[in-house]
């Protein structure tokens, strides 16, 4: 009996001192496991007398559950620690700051098409889409150009090597010669052929030219705007351009000066040049051109339809009556927020989209203003 004693005691003292669960358990084989003293000693009362057993047994059992609380006690302790450590080790700190994520922003050309779109959204055009893969009737034909007008010419216009392929763009009988569209006329024929006339509507989009300089890039961005009804005349064209540029620019003093001019698919035509001012090297639109320091600056080309494009898109010239005109989207987007490299608009360097570009937020409205906050 001294002998379990002792090794109780002792088995006891190391329950006592284990760090780890591991530990512990190593207790727990060594005392309760199979070959365990304390299973050992239990093994013992088969060979003892009735009588001795009377007085063994219950103070093995006795052993037994000593040892077995202890290292209950101690298992319950070490995986409270454990816990807490755990715990400590992975707190959360919500109060810190999250790492900013990096904002996209949106490109100066979106942002103008975006204004374009609402100041023309509230004097009554819808936006137009359509094809930049057309082909040469769309493009040209519809437009008065003929086989022989300038701008047909190879150097100018992106031909796809074969007809369209399916043949699904013909003239009459003959398959259509694809190319990238030189102008956004062919959506307003495309819609005046769908929807007839009356029609009012902006043909915003991409459009292709050979061309590659420090003021040309093969791609670039163009809005065309068409009205078709009765009794239209260049007094609306004229007034419809100067609303626009009023809002464009947000200023009251915009003076235009329409010059005759000369454009297949117009008749008359005319270009549009607005007054400017050299402010600090910088131009900055308003104000009457023929003032002192002040000058004129192209910014498109418009005119009354010409009746055979009206015929081409089916509309009858005898009834109906439109204005058209052409603005360069780039052009007016660098006039509006000073950039002096069109090249840069489309290098696709995050800096330059860094300096020029708009926060998602900076939604044009009419009644908030249509230019983006500074
Ligand atoms: C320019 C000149 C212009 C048009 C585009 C047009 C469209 C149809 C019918 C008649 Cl469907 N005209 N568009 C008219 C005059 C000029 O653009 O210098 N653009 C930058």
């Amino acid at each position: 009996m001294t002998e379990l004693t002792s090794q109780k005691q002792a088995a006891l003292e190391a329950i006592a001192a284990a760090t780890t669960l591991d530990a512990l358990e190593e207790q727990r084989v060594a005392a309760l496991g199979k070959k365990g003293w304390v299973s050992l000693a239990l093994k013992t009362l088969g060979q003892m007398s009735p009588e001795e057993r009377k007085d063994a047994a219950p103070a093995i059992q006795a052993i037994r559950g000593e040892v077995a609380d202890a290292l209950e006690s101690k298992k319950a302790e070490l995986e409270a620690a454990a816990l807490e450590a755990q715990l400590a080790s992975e707190r959360l700190d919500l109060t810190l700051p999250a790492p900013e994520a990096p904002r996209g922003s949106i490109h100066p050309v979106s942002q103008v098409m975006d204004e374009l779109a609402e100041i023309f959204a509230d004097l009554g055009f819808a936006v137009a889409t359509g094809p930049e893969i057309e082909d040469d009737w769309h493009n040209f034909t519809a437009l008065n150009m003929d086989e022989s007008h300038p701008a047909r010419a190879m150097h100018d216009t992106f031909y796809f090597p074969d007809a369209a392929p399916d043949g699904s763009a013909t003239v009459g009988q003959q398959a259509s010669q694809m190319l990238l569209r030189t102008h956004t006329s062919p959506v307003q024929i495309r819609s005046m052929k769908q929807q007839g006339a009356p029609i009012r509507i902006i043909a915003p989009g991409r459009v292709y030219r050979s061309d590659s300089d420090a003021t040309h890039t093969p791609m670039f961005h163009q809005v065309e705007g068409l009205v078709v009804d009765k009794g239209i005349h260049l007094g609306h064209l004229k007034w419809t351009l100067e609303t626009f540029f009023k809002a464009f620019f947000e200023r009251e003093d915009i003076t235009l000066r329409l010059r005759p001019s000369y454009f297949p698919f117009t008749e008359p035509s005319v270009e549009v040049d607005v007054g400017y001012s050299n402010e600090g090297g910088r131009r900055v639109v308003g104000g009457h051109g023929d003032d002192e320091g002040h000058d004129w600056m192209e910014l498109g080309g418009s005119g009354m339809v010409n009746r055979r494009v009206l015929e081409f898109a089916g509309i009858d010239p005898d009834e109906y009556q439109g204005f058209a005109f052409g603005l360069g989207i780039d052009r007016i987007a660098m006039l509006k927020y000073g950039m002096n490299d069109l090249r840069a608009f489309f290098d696709g360097d995050p800096r330059w989209l860094t300096h020029y570009g708009f926060s998602p937020y900076d939604q044009p409205t009419l009644s908030a203003g249509v230019g983006a906050r500074a």
